[in-house]
């Protein structure tokens, strides 16, 4: 499995030239050699951009499950698959082999299809981070019921939205579960969903708090019995290439949220050809990424790209933060961790606390680090590659989306030179470029543009569930030919780029373009600030301004505070120019963020508006008290 593995620069270009100038052959030759078909495809790529209809490895017949588990048996059966470490330190931690994981699999599958569920339904999954969620996840994949995993930290109102929005016939969930030192009661959220949602036939219910729960007459069922009554033998579904896989929803800004379908073949290429040389994978290493199962991170870089390879993944159910700062590093040390995949937000909150807790270990089994879901600042970056790489780990800044199903813009480590805040190059197989308001591609340096795709790759997702017109206003009008990521970015002299953040969020101040990520990475290299979130508000003679809410380390909390916003805006002045200095700067003591780690800058934005009527949909908050505090301070 590591013919598609590039191994220096010199054939990172020659892989990346061959990619653009015959896509299908490229493509053609790594699904060839590296998966296992029931029938080949008759066509590689079929696309009209304009209509954004895409298929890839037209008429193949293929089951993902098959190459995530099946084929490994013969080799590996006795190897690691997957790596439980629950919340509690306290518990033992847990593996399954890929043979287990067969059983396992093919076992919940029967359960599936004895409860009536079959090729093409859709299946909800609510589920904490469990050895069930990824069982009950593949299982889905097995008997090609295409599976929609809402995270288990979304409220009734938000999972009855989603259930209803793709009729799920299904919901499989626990008890309860636990995050650090919370329990969350999954069962009673479901059943407050399931008032208003029809399409729901059955219930699932695995066990994991213990706590005592309503079990629905004719509707609700222990996980369990079920389970163990199942034969363990399941003949994997045959799958046409173009057949859904699964349905992820993600919020964006404005809107219900989108049901991101991916489909079978292209995102099982896609994702485990990043996989292996995004992380460079090796033979018994041990990869941890940190992402919920429920985001696209999960799917892709915990299940099924590591899955996809033979490789051991770690599936955590905690947070960093719990039963103390140093938890991510005692579990690295634990498993003997070699590629480590965390979010900036999480790397910023660790970084504002002691760095005892991350000196405290060795961490000498890491290889290979990475950061994916917002823009890592350049302070973030460095205490990262300093304090848990050691300098010795090459920090890989992926750049991609829930749409993308995989990494497009990375480092390759040990290969590509990095390069702080930049994910330096598109992978083989992406054709980025940069457009202008004008829609033309921009061919400078340093010039922030729309990041655009002008050439369909396997994990693209085919559609939003149910809503292919606005999947194609969404993606593929903007810049009429071209896939349309939303996000804005720079490229410099070398052809590296530089994301700086949505494009949305650009605010034009005397009429320059600049992206929130450069100036709020100014601001964090100050001394006393540890995150910080910038948005522009009407201005009568710039046009716009900056307003900054900004986060304050605990030596900056004493220090006074009209001084310190002054020394803040001499930094940008030093670091960007005036024409970034902050207008107001407001001192908080955290910004609204999504539950998967994202600022969410639109409520800024109306706060700094002095707008406080509407903050629309607010139901995806992690933290919704913050607002109030943030409203009661503006300046
Ligand atoms: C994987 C994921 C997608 C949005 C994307 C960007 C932002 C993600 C980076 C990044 C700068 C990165 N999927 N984003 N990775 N920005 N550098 N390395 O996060 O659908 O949940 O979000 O996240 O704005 O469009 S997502």
């Amino acid at each position: 499995m590591s013919r598609y593995k590039i191994s220096n620069f010199e054939e990172y270009f020659k892989e990346y030239k061959k990619s653009i100038k015959d896509p299908k052959k490229f493509w053609d030759k790594i699904a060839s050699e590296n998966f296992t078909w029931y029938q080949e495809w008759d066509k590689v790529v079929d696309f009209n951009m304009a209509e954004a209809e895409i298929k890839w490895f037209v008429d193949a017949k293929v089951n993902i499950t098959k190459n995530c588990i099946d084929r490994h048996l013969a080799k590996k059966g006795d190897k690691t698959a997957i790596i439980f470490e629950p919340n509690n330190p306290d518990e033992a931690s847990q593996s399954f082999t890929y043979n287990e994981l067969h059983q396992k699999v093919s076992k919940m599958a029967n359960v599936l299809l004895s409860q009536g569920i079959q090729k093409g339904d859709r299946v909800c999954i609510y589920l904490p981070m469990i050895p069930e969620l990824a069982i009950a996840t593949l299982a889905c994949a097995r008997i090609g019921a295409i599976h929609s995993v809402v995270f288990a930290g979304f409220s009734a109102s938000a999972v009855a939205a989603r259930i209803n929005d793709s009729e799920c016939k299904m919901v499989i969930t626990s008890d309860g579960g636990y995050r650090g030192n919370k329990t969350i009661d999954l069962k009673g959220i479901v059943d407050e969903a399931l008032v208003n949602c029809p399409s729901v036939e059955k219930v699932l219910v695995a066990k994991r708090t213990n706590t005592d729960v309503q079990m629905k007459e004719g509707r609700d069922q222990w996980l369990a019995p079920l389970v163990e009554k199942a034969s363990d033998n399941n003949a994997a579904e045959i799958m046409d290439a173009e057949d859904p896989l699964f349905i992820l929803y993600t919020s964006g800004s404005t809107g219900k949220p989108k049901g991101m379908v991916h489909t079978t073949a292209g995102y099982m290429v896609y994702t485990a050809y990043t996989f292996q040389n995004v992380f460079n994978y090796e033979e018994n290493d041990v990869f941890w990424c940190t992402a919920d199962i429920g985001w696209i991170t999960g799917h892709s870089y915990i299940l099924y790209g590591p899955l996809l390879n033979g490789a051991t993944t770690v599936i955590f159910e905690g947070v960093p933060s719990y039963p103390d700062f140093s938890r991510f590093w005692e579990v690295i040390e634990k498993h003997k961790v070699n590629q480590f995949y965390t979010a900036p937000t999480a790397i910023r909150a660790l970084a504002k606390e002691s760095l005892d807790y991350v000196q405290k270990y060795p961490l000498s089994s890491l290889k290979v680090i990475g950061s994916v879901g917002e823009p890592i600042n350049e302070e973030a970056w460095h205490w990262y590659n300093d304090h848990v790489g050691g300098k010795r780990c090459p920090v890989v800044d992926t750049w991609w989306q829930t749409e993308t199903g995989g990494i497009l813009i990375s480092p390759i480590p040990f290969i590509t030179p990095t390069k702080p805040t930049y994910a330096t190059l598109p992978l083989p197989g992406i054709q980025a470029v940069l457009m202008d308001e004008k829609r033309n591609e921009i061919e400078d340096n340093q010039v922030v543009g729309s990041l655009c795709i002008k050439f369909p790759w396997p994990g693209i997702a085919r559609t939003i569930w149910g809503d292919h017109k606005r999947y194609k206003e969404t993606y593929f009008s903007t810049f009429p030919g071209k896939y349309f990521s939303g996000d804005g970015a720079l490229r410099d002299e070398v052809g590296y780029y530089r994301i700086t953040g949505r494009v949305d969020d650009v605010i034009i101040v005397s009429g320059h373009n600049l992206g929130t990520a450069p100036i709020e990475d100014a601001i964090n290299e100050h001394p006393a600030v540890a995150e910080s979130a910038i948005v522009g508000f009407p201005h009568d003679i710039k046009g716009n301004a900056l307003y900054g809410f900004v986060i304050l380390k605990e030596t900056g909390e004493k220090r006074d505070k009209a001084n310190l916003a002054k020394e803040i805006n001499q930094h940008i002045a030093d670091h960007i120019g005036p024409i970034a200095k902050l207008d107001k700067i407001q001192f908080v003591s955290g910004l609204p963020k999504t539950r998967s780690g994202k600022i969410m800058r639109r409520i800024l934005r109306k706060i700094a508006e002095g707008d406080f009527s509407n903050f629309g949909d607010t139901t995806t908050l992690l933290n919704p008290e913050i607002v109030d505090e943030i409203k009661n301070g503006k300046i």
